[in-house]
């Protein structure tokens, strides 16, 4: 068992060490504001809920490829919240759509993937919450820990969460590349209990601020997206220094 999650670890680096830096670094992290779910969210891979349309709109960057002479394969992600869970919605344009890893805690990062990582507790940002999920509704859950900016990491991948929702759709063919494939959808449901065991307060209360980002791995012939860039020279994800803030509102914004 230790063999295969050592090796995860190596591969989950390797992964995302390809593409390099073209554009500066923001001189601040971004800030969003996560808005309170008024009404209810069939959690169906639709995105079509009344309440997603008071969700703050995020759109991802693209620190290491340049877009001006490339297509840019463009993510916008909205997330919501009530007691219950945090609701995230991530929309994303690609013409290749590919996804075969199905083993829940499988290699998802080296497919078309998005992720979030995340701590409840600005206080202490070096240990965090990470979810990766394919675009066929497998997903990957762990616990990070680093000791700095540019440490070791410690990845457990044996922690679960409990409850997850999630469900995908797309518009063209999955894992067939002879031809062009338009967009996915993830939608996906955390139940509030999983964020407990790093501090912050759960559930999170109005005026609460959570250290996070939201990814978009390289997938077949695309390109890593992010909403807070890491500074990183090559395409990077785990370096919470550089996570945004989201602030909880007490309102539907
Ligand atoms: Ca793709
Ligand atoms: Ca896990
Ligand atoms: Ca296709």
């Amino acid at each position: 068992m230790r063999k295969i999650l050592m090796l995860s670890v190596s591969l989950l680096f390797v992964g995302a060490a390809c593409a390099q830096r073209v554009q500066e670094q923001p001189a601040t992290v971004p800030e969003t504001v996560i808005a309170r779910a008024t009404s209810a969210i069939v959690v169906d891979g639709q995105g079509n809920d009344d309440a997603w349309k008071k969700a703050t709109k995020i759109p991802f960057i693209f620190p290491w490829n340049d877009v001006t002479k490339e297509t840019p394969q463009s993510t916008m992600a909205r997330m919501l919240y009530d007691d219950q869970a945090l609701y995230l919605l991530y929309e994303c344009v690609d013409p290749y759509l590919h996804a075969e890893v199905t083993e829940k805690d499988g290699p998802v990062w080296e497919e078309d993937a998005v992720e979030i990582f995340v701590t409840p507790n600005p206080a202490d940002i070096t240990a965090y919450f990470g979810y990766e999920m394919n675009a066929n509704g497998t997903f990957l859950d762990y616990m990070a820990f680093e000791g700095g900016e540019h440490s070791t990491k410690s990845i457990q991948f044996a922690w679960e969460s409990e409850g997850m929702q999630l469900q995908t759709s797309w518009v063209g063919t999955l894992n067939d590349h002879s031809d062009v494939d338009k967009s996915w959808i993830l939608e996906m449901a955390i139940p509030m209990e999983n964020f407990r065991h790093l501090g912050g307060t759960i559930p999170p209360q109005p005026g609460d601020m959570w250290r996070l980002n939201l990814n978009r791995t390289q997938g077949y012939k695309g390109q890593f997206s992010i909403w807070s860039d890491p500074g990183t020279d090559k395409a990077s994800f785990h370096h919470s220094a550089f996570f945004g803030k989201a602030w909880f509102s007490h309102k539907a914004e």
